[in-house]
């Protein structure tokens, strides 16, 4: 067994007994109650699911195994001192728990570029769409397609002992993660240039070449991708695209299938698609005012016009956080130090002084404050990647890191098949007022 996946089973294993054990010995213990206004408004608060790689508090933000991001910004492994740290090393974090040294860093770096060769049938099925689908609909399309690679699937079939399928899904987790920075420049360059293709550099760190085969070669291009590769990773478990792959995945389907699921959750407006309609929204703005320097007064009507029209103002709002999001504080630090004078960037930072105070007066939304999605595109726009209906997919290829050693997870610990008990709504009815009725 190799190095890296050896230590991931040395430590995910030890959890796995803990898991098996408290399973069977305070199956019983009660862990509070669940009130109808949680049932009502998307399950928020009930403590249903075990995630281990992070851990989301609503004033802190995210932490992923005990780190927050200004702390992995400092300790995880660089390639360039003054740049930002490689996603390799946070997936390893993920995965075993500990911050590795750079060259368990680097060489997790190699592993993937190993493993990153993608399937002709997979450019053959992107390519057989029409420019039409959206890059999303493509990216998980192209991910379900290569199911046919999938080492959990046959192994399943061979009829493999059920201790061993941690295993199987791990290679296919990580051949999985190896592979979407080529899918996702693959539908970028056919999508927006012509289909002409830049092929892989295996030299380069996992979120560099997926830069280069954008055609970004700058060393400012690639301390952008590693920070936005790293603050996307992970979520903790409820979120919609990692909850989607959880849940497929306990029904003991393969991780493209699980992956593939996922995004297709992740293109929902009110998940990730909120980081293109930011820059959407930003230019409807921006034609409406006729002005791309609008006065924050300016804002503040347009602002009162979306949320009039029954809109939402993307970018802002939280299921969990109730504060700023530190990913977005993350990526403002990042504007201040390298961006000097960009309108996209001060549009974003206006909205940021303008939005909350009037989400705030709305009333009934519990968190004004912005999410990561409200600064990711103006960066992007700023360094030329202009094209954001594509913003998603990058989107999808870091949220792989968290969401894929989540479910090596769920297999070494053995995690049954996800089943909660659904009632029609006189049921709840007749539990809140002593009476049901029709509906
Ligand atoms: N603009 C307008 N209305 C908003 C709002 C916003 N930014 N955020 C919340 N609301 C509204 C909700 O739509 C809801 O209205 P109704 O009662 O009429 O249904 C009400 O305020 C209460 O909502 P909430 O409890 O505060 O928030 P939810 O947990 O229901 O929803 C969302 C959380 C993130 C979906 C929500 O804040 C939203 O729609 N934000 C805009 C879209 C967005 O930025 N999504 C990305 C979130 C981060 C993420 O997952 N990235 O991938």
């Amino acid at each position: 067994m190799e190095y890296i996946k050896y230590r991931f089973y040395q430590k995910a294993n030890k959890c796995a007994k803990e898991f098996q054990r408290l399973k069977s010995e305070h199956a019983d213990v009660v862990l509070g109650e669940v009130k109808l206004g949680q049932v009502l408004t998307g399950m928020k608060g009930i403590p249903l699911l075990v995630t281990d790689t992070s851990k989301l508090d609503p004033e802190e933000g995210i932490r992923f195994k005990g780190y927050s991001i200004p702390e992995l910004r400092e300790k995880l492994p660089k390639i360039n001192p003054d740049g930002e740290p490689i996603p390799e090393g946070l997936l390893y974090l993920m995965l075993i728990g500990e911050i590795p040294s750079q060259e368990d860093a680097l060489n997790l770096s190699r592993d993937l570029a190993t493993r990153a060769h993608v399937p002709q049938h997979t450019f053959d099925v992107i390519d057989a769409m029409p420019k039409t689908s959206k890059p999303m609909t493509q990216f998980s399309a192209a991910i379900l397609s290569m199911a046919t690679e999938s080492t959990f699937q046959k192994a399943y079939r061979a009829g493999v002992n059920k201790k061993y399928f941690w295993d199987a899904t791990y290679e296919d987790v990580m051949n999985l993660i190896a592979r979407l920075p080529r899918i996702a420049a693959y539908i970028y360059r056919r999508q927006f240039f012509n289909s002409d293709h830049i092929e892989p550099n295996p030299r380069l760190d996992w979120a560099g070449n997926l830069a280069h085969m954008m055609g970004h070669d700058s060393e400012e291009v690639r301390r952008l991708f590693r920070l936005y590769m790293i603050i996307h990773a992970d979520h903790e478990g409820g979120n919609v695209s990692a909850h989607t792959a959880h849940l497929v995945g306990s029904a003991l389907s393969n991780p493209y299938y699980c992956y593939a699921a996922a995004m297709t959750g992740l293109a929902g407006p009110l998940h990730g698609l909120a980081n293109q309609d930011v820059i959407f929204w930003i230019f409807e703005m921006i034609e409406e005012l006729d002005t791309d320097t609008p006065t924050d007064e300016q804002v503040a009507e347009y602002c009162k016009h979306t949320l009039e029209s029954g809109r939402v103002i993307p970018g802002y709002g939280h299921a969990v956080l109730r504060k700023t999001d530190p990913r977005f504080t993350a990526q403002q630090e990042f504007a201040n130090k390298y961006i000097k004078d960009d309108k996209m960037v001060n549009l974003a930072n206006q909205l940021y002084r303008v939005v909350p105070p009037i989400l705030g007066s709305v009333g009934k939304i519990k968190n004004p404050w912005p999410n990561v999605d409200a600064y990711s595109g103006s960066l992007l726009y700023h360094y030329g990647i202009k094209e954001y209906t594509f913003y998603t997919v990058m989107f999808g290829v870091s949220r792989a890191l968290g969401v894929l050693a989540s479910l090596v997870n769920d297999r070494i610990y053995g995690m049954p098949i996800e089943r909660p008990t659904s009632h029609p709504l006189s049921w709840f009815k007749e539990q809140a007022e002593g009476k049901g009725s029709d509906c």
